[in-house]
């Protein structure tokens, strides 16, 4: 199998061709969806570090516009390791990234993953308004709403959006999911949803089970 040991390292690095060259020779030997699922995870592990050199100054905008450039490739192109055939239907889910965060990368990773598992799913997109969840909820009569979210501030826009989904009276209908590099357990219990996760994999796991499967 492909050497993934490099992976995180040459995508902190924004070593374009380091990254790419790994993930082709991986879709070269046909690898499944553990692998696809590993590369993803250290691809994540390397824009932790990009993060971490733009608060040190070391990075700028256009760095970070770089790397979500190179990830959106380099997931792309995993997306086939990654499918499957699932025809069964697990469920109806609404997923946004909420208020104030326009981040989208790891909402896509997780909208493909768990379509992939058998959810229908509506994106309603980026830096969305409470009431642009509740009116979706409304309209595709969805049992399972995910939100995204990567900026400190976007914890408090999920609470905002849980307590909309409250006052609307479809909490108690709903399971409610959030990921992005800022949630936690604590965050989770603060917000009021009903799990939260950093792993697209996990994400999808935790929705499968809810589902039953
Ligand atoms: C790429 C990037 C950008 C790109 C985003 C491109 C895009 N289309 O998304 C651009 C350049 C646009 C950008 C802009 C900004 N960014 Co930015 N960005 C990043 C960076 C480097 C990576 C984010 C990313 O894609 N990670 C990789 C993905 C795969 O990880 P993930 O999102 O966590 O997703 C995974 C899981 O969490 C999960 N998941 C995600 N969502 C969901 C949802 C559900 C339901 C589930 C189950 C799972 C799930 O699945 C994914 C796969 O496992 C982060 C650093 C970091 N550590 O996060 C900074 C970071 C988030 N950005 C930051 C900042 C400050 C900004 C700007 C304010 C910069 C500026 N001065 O303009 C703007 C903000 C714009 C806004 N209002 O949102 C800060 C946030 C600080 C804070 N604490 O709030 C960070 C942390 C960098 C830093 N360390 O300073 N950014």
């Amino acid at each position: 199998m492909a050497d993934l040991s490099n992976l995180a390292q040459f995508m902190g690095d924004l070593d374009e061709e380091g990254v790419l060259g790994i993930i082709d020779k991986l879709v070269e030997e046909g690898a499944g969806a553990n692998e696809g699922n590993e590369a993803i995870m250290e691809l994540q592990k390397g824009m932790n570090t990009v993060g971490d050199l733009f608060e040190k100054g070391e990075y700028f905008v256009g760095d970070l516009i770089f790397a979500g450039e190179i990830l959106t490739e380099a997931i792309e192109k995993c997306k086939p390791l990654i499918a499957g055939t699932t025809t069964e239907k697990l469920g109806v889910m609404v997923l946004g990234t909420v208020h104030g965060d326009l981040h989208d990368i790891g909402k896509n990773i997780f909208k493909n993953m768990v379509e992939i598992a058998g959810f229908e799913v509506h994106d309603i997109g980026i830096d969305q308004a409470p009431e642009a969840f509740v009116d979706k909820i409304k309209e595709t009569g969805a049992g399972y709403v995910g939100m995204s979210g990567v900026l400190t501030l976007a914890l408090d826009s999920m609470r905002e959006t849980v307590d909309a989904l409250k006052e609307a009276g479809l909490r108690d209908k709903l399971k409610v999911i959030i990921g992005g590099n800022c949630v936690t357990a604590e965050a989770c219990k603060t917000i009021g949803a009903d799990a939260w996760t950093t792993n697209a994999a996990e994400g999808v796991r935790i929705c499968k089970g809810w589902a039953g499967k």
